[in-house]
């Protein structure tokens, strides 16, 4: 039997663990005690991690649609075949009729090598992933602030937090590791205040809960700032030393004092004084929050508003402090890093930059596109119009995770020539005109960062079971366009340091033991687990004033209810690995709607019983779970169904700075169905 140890493949928590493998087998999964993360514990979904892995359903040949039907073709065909078109539509229409999606799913090598193959190869930025639904705003709204845009604290700090405000984040299901974390903290003596609009877990052993309404977070933080101000409980000294533009601030948070958001936000002025003083005075104060953040048309101005609040109070840029970003998928913080992002290389280097793109262009020896690209919302829209007509896709089931699905196939439909890189057959995939088999994280080596910035190793278990790794895809595509790229996860690791001044320290051989967090300027540089000590990344941290926005579509008579969408511990984003374990499944079958019991019972819904939600986009039939939890007024679905998708309901209208969706919170009504 051999033990092999590893990272896990689902959220951005990032526990260890070793697939014991018997005769090419994966067998079970072990909690690794010595790993930082994770300390010995799993989630019941990384306890898990191996079953959807050896699933029957796996994609094991290569397939070409032929009269709209797929037929399995040998890797050859499939490659020769795939280079063939895009080499013909580049020709035809240019770099930029081409775009690429990597995954957060894979390594950072393999995305790196895929954004590699967009602007060397292709010759096009038109490169994004999925952080683009998910944290993209924090990306762009705590740059503004602090300089770079990610978590600025580590997790081993959290169990000795005297105050965690807990705001659009479920970590006891989203982050359980981190979860668990937070519930040491309170064992320990830590006050957490919880702001959501469901009574997530956290919430019934917080200090204070407050439930306000979806979209209303900036109009709260605001209040939150005005009241600690006013009452003479903000950090001058910060303040003065490091950071510039509170007056700037101070002249537009008068307008909000706890009294006059009561409106907008559902939430008693004296609870919201009450947890602001406590946030404020704690010693030891972070921020955590995810989603229910991000996930907004005013998504990057709600993050702007996490900074501002830390900045106020002076809890940042010190150890037990800062504001904590859940990041969401197993690499979505490596996505990012390795500048599977339109507008940087990796490190966040600017592809406007010149010195970075020659720095590039020397090291690739190929002329680079200067003009930054599309983002994933954008490539939709153009693919809409007919100006991008080629997408090549790597893990990623946009039909069921972007906002309002009857688009996003339209959209895909368009198309001349659609690839999809997958291990199971994604409701995406069935679009294909090529699907090119994957590997899982079983199946290769890497490396993965999670949500404190740390680089870990992930490691092979066995072989890839269609053949070829995701990295081996891309370089043998390269190859037949005529460009030579090295897969050898090593190799590109080493690469990348080589290009990247903030990873220039990271190698395999020092990800060994504990892996290490970023940045890692130099090879003798042990890591930084807290980021901004001193000085922010930017110099001076700036306040930047953001006022509330009410979300693109609030509710009328119509819809008199706002819809709001997330997720639940036992399932993960589409579910195409989690509803292949039937432990998981057993748990959650199927989709629901969440509605206030008093709502309920003013239209007659009973629990169990078969709803219709509907907004402007589509509509659902799903039951309805009758609960105390939720606000009045507002109601909640998860996205984990297939069969029941969610995204029919929610709406595309973006964050015109990021370009994130809002799918937090949009119209919707809720009746009987007699079906
Ligand atoms: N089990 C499981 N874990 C996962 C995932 C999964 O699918 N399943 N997905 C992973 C991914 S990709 C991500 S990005 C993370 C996401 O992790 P989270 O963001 O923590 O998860 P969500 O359930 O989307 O949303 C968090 C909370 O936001 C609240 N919320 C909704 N609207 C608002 C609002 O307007 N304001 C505020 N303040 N709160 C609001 C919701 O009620 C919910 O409790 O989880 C990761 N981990
Ligand atoms: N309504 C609603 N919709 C949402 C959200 C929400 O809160 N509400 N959240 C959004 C967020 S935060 C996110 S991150 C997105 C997630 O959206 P997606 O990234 O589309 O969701 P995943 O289920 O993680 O899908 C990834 C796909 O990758 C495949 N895969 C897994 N590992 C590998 C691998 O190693 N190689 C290859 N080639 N494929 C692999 C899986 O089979 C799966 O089909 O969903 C977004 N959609
Ligand atoms: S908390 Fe996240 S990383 Fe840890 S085992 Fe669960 S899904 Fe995996
Ligand atoms: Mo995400």
């Amino acid at each position: 039997m051999k033990r092999v140890l590893t990272t896990c493949p689902y959220c951005g928590v990032g526990c260890g663990f070793y697939l014991d493998v018997r005769d090419g087998r994966i067998v079970g999964v072990i909690p690794s005690k010595s790993n930082s993360v994770s300390k010995g514990n799993l989630c019941v979904k990384g306890w898990h991690a191996h079953e959807p892995v050896q699933h029957p359903d796996r994609l094991k040949k290569p397939l070409i649609k032929e009269n709209g039907k797929f037929l399995e073709v040998s890797w050859e065909r499939a490659l020769d075949y795939t280079a063939k078109r895009l080499k013909e539509i580049k020709d035809k229409y240019g770099p930029d009729s081409l775009a690429v999606c990597t995954s957060a799913r894979c390594t950072n090598e393999e995305n790196f090598v895929m954004m590699k193959f967009a602007r060397a190869v292709l010759g096009t930025n038109n490169v994004d992933h999925c952080a683009r639904t998910c944290h993209v705003p924090t990306v762009s709204g705590l740059n503004q602030s602090f300089g770079s845009g990610a978590s600025t604290n580590s997790y081993d700090e959290l169990p000795q937090m005297d105050c965690i405000l807990i705001i659009g984040s479920n970590p006891t299901e989203a982050h359980p590791i981190v979860g668990w974390r937070v519930r040491t903290a309170i064992d320990n003596g830590a006050q957490v205040i919880v702001c959501d609009p469901r009574k997530i877990l956290l919430a019934e052993s917080a200090r204070f809960y407050i439930q306000h309404y979806p979209g209303s977070d900036i109009a709260l933080i605001n209040a939150m700032i005005n009241y600690i101000v006013a009452n003479n409980l903000h950090d001058k000294e910060f303040i003065h030393a490091r950071t510039e533009g509170f007056n700037e601030l101070w002249e537009m948070v008068k307008d909000y004092t706890p009294e006059s958001v009561k409106d907008i936000t559902g939430v008693e002025p004296e609870l919201l004084k009450q947890a602001a003083k406590l946030y404020a005075t704690s010693k030891k104060s972070c921020i955590m929050y995810s989603l229910g953040i991000t996930e907004h048309t005013v998504g990057t101005d709600n993050v702007i508003s996490m900074a501002n609040l830390a900045m106020i109070t002076g809890h940042v840029g010190k150890e037990f402090s800062g504001v904590y970003p859940m990041r969401g998928q197993n690499n979505v913080q490596g996505s990012c890093d390795m500048g599977a992002l339109p507008n940087v290389y990796s490190g966040y280097q600017p592809v406007t930059d010149e010195q970075a793109r020659k720095r590039f262009e020397t090291a690739w020896a190929v002329r680079l596109p200067s003009k930054p690209g599309l983002t994933l919302t954008d490539m939709m829209a153009k693919a809409i119009e007919g100006v991008l007509k080629c997408f090549y896709i790597i893990g990623e089931d946009q039909v069921r995770t972007d906002p309002n699905t009857h688009m996003i196939e339209k959209a895909l439909k368009s198309l001349e020539f659609l690839v999809i890189q997958e291990i199971f057959l994604s409701e995406t995939a069935k679009l294909a005109d090529v699907i090119l088999p994957g590997a899982s994280f079983a199946e290769k080596d890497g490396t993965f960062t999670c949500a404190e910035r740390r680089f870990q190793r992930v490691r092979k278990a066995i072989e890839p079971i269609a053949g070829k790794t995701d990295g081996e895809i891309i370089c043998e595509l390269s190859n037949r366009l005529g460009y030579q790229m090295e897969p050898d996860p090593k190799k590109v690791c080493d690469e990348m340091a080589s290009l990247t001044p903030i990873y220039a320290g990271v190698s395999f051989e020092r990800l060994e033991e504990n892996g290490l967090q970023w940045p890692v300027p130099a090879k003798n540089h042990p890591g930084t687990p807290v980021v901004h000590l001193g000085k922010f990344k930017r110099g001076l941290g700036k306040f930047i004033p953001v006022r509330h926005r009410p979300p693109a579509e609030v509710p009328d008579r119509e819809y008199p209810f706002i819809l709001s969408t997330g997720r639940t511990l036992f399932h993960y984003n589409t579910g195409t690995m989690t509803r292949r374990v039937t432990n998981l499944l057993r748990e959650f079958p199927r989709n629901f709607v969440q509605i206030n019991s008093a709502d309920a019972e003013n239209l007659g819904i009973k629990r169990r019983q078969k709803v219709r939600v509907k907004t402007r986009r589509g509509e659902l039939t799903v039951e309805a779970e009758v609960t105390e939890k939720i606000k009045k007024g507002v109601l909640w679905m998860p996205f984990h169904f297939s069969d029941e998708p969610t995204n029919v309901l929610t709406n595309s209208a973006f964050d015109p700075v990021c370009k994130i969706g809002e799918y937090k919170a949009c119209a919707a009504s809720i009746s009987k169905s007699n079906l």
